[in-house]
């Protein structure tokens, strides 16, 4: 087993996807700060607000209606472990403001993730409307698990090939998610307030403020 780990490690260090200071794991694992968040879908809903012409919620009944895509990503969590092709599907924030479901005004210039239990994640405009930034309900096919975010999450990754996007470590991706503020200022996050460095992109190892 260690063996093919050390193999399959190599293996995508060779095909430039595993970042500097990152080791391949090949189980899921389960990371977050605090409690995880038991919800039930009966009283969830979804929200999009700030530099919006208009605020939306959405019940889980009318996000399930919305277009939904898929994607397949290598995600990286500051604590070293790497994920490789790990497949994604939900709503595109791209798509969601290409087909006029939402609408922003011009002074939206970054995101901030919202998550039930206060987590917050941060993140410039223009990544969100990135293909490796999604709105996910699925993971390798099936619901999330309440662990791996349950209903909704946020995920960014790597996808192999496309070192045109900017690929911010894991943590940018909010689990338990409630809600996006569009905002004209940036508002660090949980771990950014905490020393975590604001940018977080995995091929420049930006993991912390100061390098500690
Ligand atoms: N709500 C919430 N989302 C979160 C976190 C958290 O503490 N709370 N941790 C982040 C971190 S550091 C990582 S690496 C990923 C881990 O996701 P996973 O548990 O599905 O592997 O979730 C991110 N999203
Ligand atoms: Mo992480």
């Amino acid at each position: 087993m260690s063996e093919n780990r050390k193999t399959a490690e190599a293996q995508k260090r060779q095909e430039g996807r595993l970042p500097p200071g990152q080791s391949l794991t090949t189980r899921f694992p389960v990371l977050h700060y605090g409690q995880v968040q038991r919800m039930s879908p009966a009283n969830w809903d979804f929200s999009i607000w700030g530099e919006v012409a208009e605020p939306v919620s959405w019940t889980w009944q009318a996000f399930r209606q919305l277009p939904r895509s898929r994607v397949t990503l290598d995600v990286h969590c500051v604590t070293r472990w790497s994920q490789f092709d790990t497949e994604w599907e939900g709503v595109s924030v791209r798509t969601l403001i290409d087909e006029g479901l939402i609408q922003l005004k011009p002074t939206a210039r970054y995101v901030i993730q919202h998550a039930e239990g206060g987590y917050t994640a941060n993140l410039p405009l223009e990544v969100v409307m990135q293909e490796n930034f999604l709105l996910a309900t699925h993971y390798n096919g099936q619901p999330l698990t309440p662990e791996h975010g349950y209903p909704l999450r946020a995920v960014i990754g790597a996808i192999p090939g496309r070192s045109d996007l900017k690929t911010p470590y894991f943590w940018k991706g909010a689990k338990w998610l409630r809600a996006l503020e569009f905002s004209a200022v940036d508002k660090p996050g949980f771990w950014e307030r905490a020393g975590y460095h604001n940018d977080a992109d995995v091929w420049e190892e930006q993991r912390t403020v100061g390098g500690w």
